[in-house]
C-alpha cells in the first residue's frame, strides 16, 4: 500500500460542502482507504491575486499505489463536482485536488509531476501537511514539517475548523 497524500482547494461554490464531498467520493472509490484529513484553513488567493480566499487541506489516503490512476480519479472526482477548466491559470475554481505525493516516487511526465512541482512555495498545501504527517520525507529527504518552517510565503494561511469539518469519526481524523 503506498501513502497519498492529496491537496484540496476551492474557492466558488459552497467551498466547505465541496471538499467534503470531493474526499466522499475519493474515499467511496476504496471504502476505508483515507487515513488521514487536516483541519480546514482560510487562505489568501496565491498566484493570481484577484480572487476570493480559498479554504485548503490535506489528506492522506493509504491504498492503490499507481499514480496515474490517482491522477485519474482525482480529475473525475473534480468534474463531477462540476469544475470547469475555462478560466485563468490559478485562477478561481470549484474544487481542486492535487496529487503532492506518492510515498517518495519521483515522477516526470506531460501530465505529471511528483512531488507537485510548487509544494515548497506554498504555505496552503505546507501548512495542512505539516499538520497530519509532518515526519513525511519528501524523495530528496526533506522533512514537510522543515519545509514549512522554511517557507517563504507569506501569504495567510488561518485554521477555521478542526479535522472533524471532514464529517468523520474523531479516532480516524488525524490517523
Ligand atoms: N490554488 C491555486 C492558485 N492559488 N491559492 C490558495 N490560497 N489556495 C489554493 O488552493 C490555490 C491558490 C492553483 O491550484
Ligand atoms: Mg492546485
Ligand atoms: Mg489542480
Amino acid at each position: 500500500m503506498a501513502e497519498v497524500f492529496v491537496g484540496l482547494g476551492s474557492n466558488q461554490g459552497d467551498s466547505r460542502e465541496l471538499l467534503r464531498r470531493g474526499l466522499e467520493r475519493l474515499e467511496a472509490v476504496v471504502p476505508g482507504n483515507l487515513a488521514r484529513v487536516s483541519s480546514l484553513y482560510r487562505t489568501g488567493p496565491v498566484g493570481y491575486t484577484q480572487q476570493p480566499d480559498f479554504l485548503n487541506a490535506v489528506a492522506l489516503f493509504r491504498g492503490e499505489p499507481l499514480p496515474e490512476a490517482w491522477l485519474q480519479r482525482l480529475l473525475d472526482v473534480e468534474a463531477e463536482l462540476g469544475r470547469r477548466r475555462d478560466g485563468p491559470r490559478w485562477g478561481p475554481r470549484r474544487l481542486d485536488l492535487d496529487l503532492l505525493a506518492v510515498d517518495a516516487r519521483t515522477m516526470e511526465t506531460a501530465a505529471l509531476t511528483l512531488p507537485h512541482p510548487r509544494l515548497r512555495e506554498r504555505r496552503f498545501v505546507l501548512v495542512p501537511w505539516a499538520e497530519i504527517a509532518p515526519d513525511f520525507r519528501l524523495p530528496d529527504g526533506e522533512r514537510i514539517a522543515d519545509l514549512e518552517r522554511a517557507c517563504k510565503d507569506a501569504g495567510r494561511v488561518e485554521a477555521v475548523e478542526g479535522p472533524e469539518w471532514a464529517g468523520r469519526p474523531p479516532e480516524n481524523g488525524r490517523g
